[in-house]
C-alpha cells in the first residue's frame, strides 16, 4: 500500500478547521485534524509545502516511522505549527490502519479500560445566578464533572463565560482582528473562591468542580487561589500559571492541595517533563492534534502514568469533531484516563461538514465501534464554509498593561 495524495481541507462551519486526508493507491483514505486556533493558514502552508510531497509514495502503515521522520528527521523540531501538521498525518495513518485492520482504533491501542468516558462540561455565566442555575443544568443531565466560569463583576467581560448566550462555534469565528479584554487579578480572587462557596453549598460536594485561570496568575497567586478553594473540593484548577518555566508549578504545589491541570497549549512530553517528574501536576490537558498525533499521546500517557499524572485532553470548540473523535479512542484505552471536557457536539452546520461516532449519555460519552477512527468529512459541504480569519482576544490590566493567556 503506498500514499497517493494528500489533500488539506480548510473550512469555516461556524469556526475554521483544518481537515487533511490521506489517500491510499488502494483507496483506503485516513482523516486528520491540524486545526490551531487563530492560526489555520500557517499549518495549511507547512502541510503543503513542507510534509505532502516528503510523504507521496511511503507505505501508510510505517506510522511510526512517519511519525519520526516528520519530528526526528527535521532540523526545525516542535512548535505548535509543526506539530498540528505531524498530528493530523499521524491521526490519518492510525485511521488508515483501522480501516485496513477492520478493528477501531482503540483496539490497535491495546484495547478498552473503560466502559464509558467521565466528560466535563462548560456551566458559563455573566452573574453568579446564571453561573449556578446552569450547573443545575449540566446535573440534571448526568454530568459527573462541570467547569464554572463567571464574569468577574465589575470587569467589563471576562473570558469563556458567554457560552450559554451565543453559541461558541459563531462567536469564535467572528473575530477579523484580535478583541482586547481586561483583567484584575484582584477583583478575580475576590469573587471566585465565593462562587465555589455557593455552588457546594447549593448542589452539595458529589459534583466534581473544574475552573480554568487562563494563566491569569503569577505562580504565588495560583498558590493562594489554590488554598482558598481547597474548601470546595476541586477536580483540578487548570492553567493556574503559563509554565514557561516549569518550575513555577513547585511554587503552587508547595503551598495548596487543590490538584493542578495544565498542557492545552503543549506540543511535545518536553513541554511537561518536568512538572511530570516532579509531581507538580495531577491531569496533563495535551490534545492530540496540538500534542503530535497518537503515536507520541500514548507514550506520553505511559510516562505519565508512571508519576500518578492521568491524562484530561483538552476539548474545546476549536479541535475538529476528528480529534474528538481520536480523544474517545484514547481515552477509552489510557489507563491513567481522567475526565475528557467536553462541549457537545456543535451545531448543524458543523455536523453537515464532519460526521463523527460519538454519543453522550448521563456523563458519559460513547464510542460507535466502527472500523478507524470513524470520522467523515463532507468536501461538498465543507466548500460552502469559506475560511474566515479570526483571533482569540488579547488581555489587558485596567491600566492597559499587556497581560498573560
Ligand atoms: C479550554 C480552553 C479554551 C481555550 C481555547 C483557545 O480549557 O477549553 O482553555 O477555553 O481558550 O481552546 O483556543
Ligand atoms: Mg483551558
Amino acid at each position: 500500500m503506498k500514499i497517493e495524495q494528500i489533500k488539506v481541507f480548510v473550512s469555516c462551519p461556524g469556526r475554521n478547521f483544518v481537515t487533511v486526508k490521506v489517500i491510499t493507491d488502494e483507496g483506503v483514505y485516513g482523516l486528520g485534524d491540524a486545526t490551531v486556533n487563530g492560526r489555520e493558514m500557517a499549518v495549511v502552508a507547512y502541510l503543503e509545502e513542507h510534509v505532502v510531497p516528503c510523504l507521496i509514495n511511503r507505505d501508510p502503515h510505517q506510522i511510526e516511522d512517519i511519525w519520526q521522520y516528520l519530528y526526528k528527521g527535521v532540523y526545525w523540531r516542535r512548535g505548535p505549527i509543526t506539530m498540528a501538521a505531524i498530528a493530523a498525518i499521524d491521526m490519518a495513518l492510525w485511521d488508515i490502519k483501522g480501516k485496513v485492520a477492520g478493528l477501531p482504533v482503540y483496539q490497535l491501542l491495546g484495547g478498552k479500560s473503560r466502559e464509558g468516558i467521565t466528560a466535563y462540561g462548560h456551566a458559563n455565566g455573566e452573574t453568579m445566578t446564571e453561573t449556578l442555575d446552569n450547573l443545575g443544568k449540566f446535573i440534571e443531565q448526568g454530568f459527573k464533572a462541570v467547569r464554572l466560569q463567571c464574569a468577574i463583576p465589575g470587569l467589563g467581560g471576562t473570558y469563556g463565560t458567554l457560552g450559554d448566550k451565543k453559541d461558541y462555534f459563531e462567536l469564535q469565528s467572528d473575530r477579523p482582528l484580535p478583541p482586547e479584554q481586561p483583567w484584575s487579578t484582584s477583583k478575580y480572587m475576590n469573587f471566585i473562591p465565593e462562587l465555589f462557596k455557593q455552588a457546594r453549598e447549593r448542589y452539595g460536594y458529589e459534583i466534581q468542580l473544574v475552573h480554568d485561570v487562563h494563566s491569569r496568575l503569577t505562580p504565588i497567586e495560583s498558590a493562594h487561589l489554590g488554598k482558598l478553594l481547597e474548601p470546595f473540593n476541586l477536580m483540578f484548577l487548570e492553567d493556574a500559571s503559563a509554565a514557561d518555566n516549569q518550575d513555577g508549578y513547585q511554587i503552587i504545589r508547595n503551598h495548596t492541595t487543590t490538584p493542578l491541570a495544565i498542557g492545552e497549549i503543549f506540543n511535545t512530553v518536553w513541554d511537561a517533563k518536568d512538572l511530570i517528574v516532579n509531581q507538580t501536576i495531577d491531569y496533563l490537558r495535551t490534545a492530540i492534534t496540538h500534542g503530535g498525533g497518537i503515536t507520541p499521546m500514548k507514550k506520553m500517557a505511559d510516562f505519565a502514568a508512571m508519576y500518578n499524572v492521568r491524562m484530561a485532553p483538552h476539548g474545546a470548540p476549536d479541535l475538529s469533531p476528528i480529534c474528538h473523535a481520536a480523544h474517545a479512542h484514547f481515552n477509552l484505552w489510557a489507563p491513567n484516563f481522567g475526565v475528557q471536557e467536553f462541549i457537545g457536539f456543535g451545531t448543524a452546520k458543523l455536523n453537515s461538514v464532519f460526521s463523527h461516532p460519538l454519543s453522550f449519555d448521563n456523563g458519559y460519552i460513547h464510542l460507535e465501534d466502527k472500523p478507524g477512527l470513524g470520522v467523515e468529512y463532507n468536501e461538498e459541504e465543507g466548500l460552502k464554509h469559506a475560511y474566515k480569519r479570526s483571533y482569540l482576544p488579547v488581555t489587558r490590566l485596567e491600566d492597559g498593561t499587556l497581560w498573560y493567556w
